[in-house]
């Protein structure tokens, strides 16, 4: 990065001191990490913001839905600042909240509702996290949705049972968990499609269905695909492939491992010298790991899928404006959830703190 630019990042980070706590997503750019105060997924970078009630400003390096999760759970007092107002995050977008309440009435017709549970991925907006706290869902994570959904089914009767779980926005995190790590069938998870009427689903469908998976996706995760699988197999035979849950289902059952961020950290940790890793998240984060890990081969799992886009629109200039401001006294890009939004998405989100494990 451009040398007098990290020497303002560096005055404005001491000027503000302990006033400022800056945040740094795994998927962030390496100049962006380089001042972060602590670095995590979307669960942990919230939970590290709930535990700083000194600092008076939160500066969130991540997406829009990972800071309204930090305003949520800091005190009115605290502001959370979003250096990229622009930073925002296509899966999330993909489920906007009146497409939502539209789909709750479609199961409330074909009477369904009360026989169902919603459960919001992280990955949602605020008003989506609130929709979830108001029907008596709750949130989850890649780390935790299979706890969440065991817990959903458990309201309805089971998962042995006839009770529906309602899982936003991420079809695949949906679909992988349900399917792997609970058993429930394949045909017995069904896309809703907000573009369509009913979601594209007959009355039948829906009353079969155990899990309705709203059809949202992340566009970067969502790339990989078997083909990827068979590629890097044939070049590096001794490979093992280690991909994110949001992948869709075919690349998630040919790979050896899956698991959340802090999973794929965790295993190339653990992982021996020399061993053959090709990996399927985001390249910031891999392109660290295989930094941070000389003494073994980690790939990329495909060379053509790229960084999140929205992740990368924080960089060092977006950074620097945002702390020269707060020096200067103004406070830029503040991400507020409104009360009511706020009291509701807090309640799934405890929800999810009290899932057991
Ligand atoms: O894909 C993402 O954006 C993830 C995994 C975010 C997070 O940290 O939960
Ligand atoms: Fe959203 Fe995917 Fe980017 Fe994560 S990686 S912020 S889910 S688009």
């Amino acid at each position: 990065s451009d040398p007098d630019l990290v020497e303002r990042a560096r005055a404005a980070r001491a000027a503000l001191g302990d006033r400022a706590f800056v945040l740094g997503h795994h998927y962030q750019r390496d100049e962006v990490i380089d001042f972060a105060d602590v670095t995590g997924d979307s669960f942990k970078l919230a939970r590290e913001a709930a535990a700083r009630p000194d600092a008076e400003f939160i500066l969130f390096c991540g997406v829009h839905f990972m800071a309204e999760s930090a305003d949520i759970l800091t005190s009115d007092a605290q502001q959370v600042v979003l250096p990229d107002m622009a930073a925002g995050c296509s899966m999330a977008d993909m489920a906007a909240i009146d497409q939502v309440e539209d789909a709750w009435d479609v199961l409330v017709e074909a009477g369904i509702a009360a026989d169902t549970v919603p459960v919001t991925y992280m990955n949602s907006t605020a008003a989506i996290k609130a929709f979830t706290g108001r029907h008596g869902g709750t949130v989850c994570t890649s780390s935790n949705a299979h706890v969440a959904l065991r817990w959903a089914f458990d309201q309805v009767g089971g998962v042995d049972g006839t009770g529906k779980v309602l899982f936003m926005p991420d079809q695949h995190l949906g679909r992988n968990t349900a399917v792997l790590a609970l058993g429930i069938p394949l045909e017995q998870c069904v896309v809703f499609d907000p573009r369509k009427p009913n979601g594209g689903l007959t009355v039948a469908e829906l009353r079969d269905a155990r899990m309705i998976l709203w059809r949202g996706h992340c566009s970067v995760h969502g790339r990989f695909s078997a083909q990827n699988l068979v590629d890097v197999r044939a070049a590096v035979p001794d490979v093992t492939v280690l991909v994110h849950p949001e992948c869709k289902h075919e690349v998630v059952t040919g790979a050896d491992m899956v698991g959340s961020t802090e999973y794929i950290i965790q295993a190339l940790d653990a992982a021996p010298a020399g061993s053959a890793w090709a990996i399927g998240t985001e390249l910031n984060l891999v392109r660290r790991l295989a930094a941070a890990h000389p003494d073994k081969r980690i790939s990329y799992l495909d060379s053509t899928v790229c960084f999140c886009s929205t992740m990368n629109r924080i960089d060092l200039p977006h950074l620097v404006w945002a702390m020269e401001s707060l020096v200067a006294g103004r406070v830029p890009n503040r991400i507020v959830v409104d009360a009511d939004d706020a009291h509701w998405a807090r309640v799934a989100l405890d929800q999810m703190l009290a899932l057991p494990g």
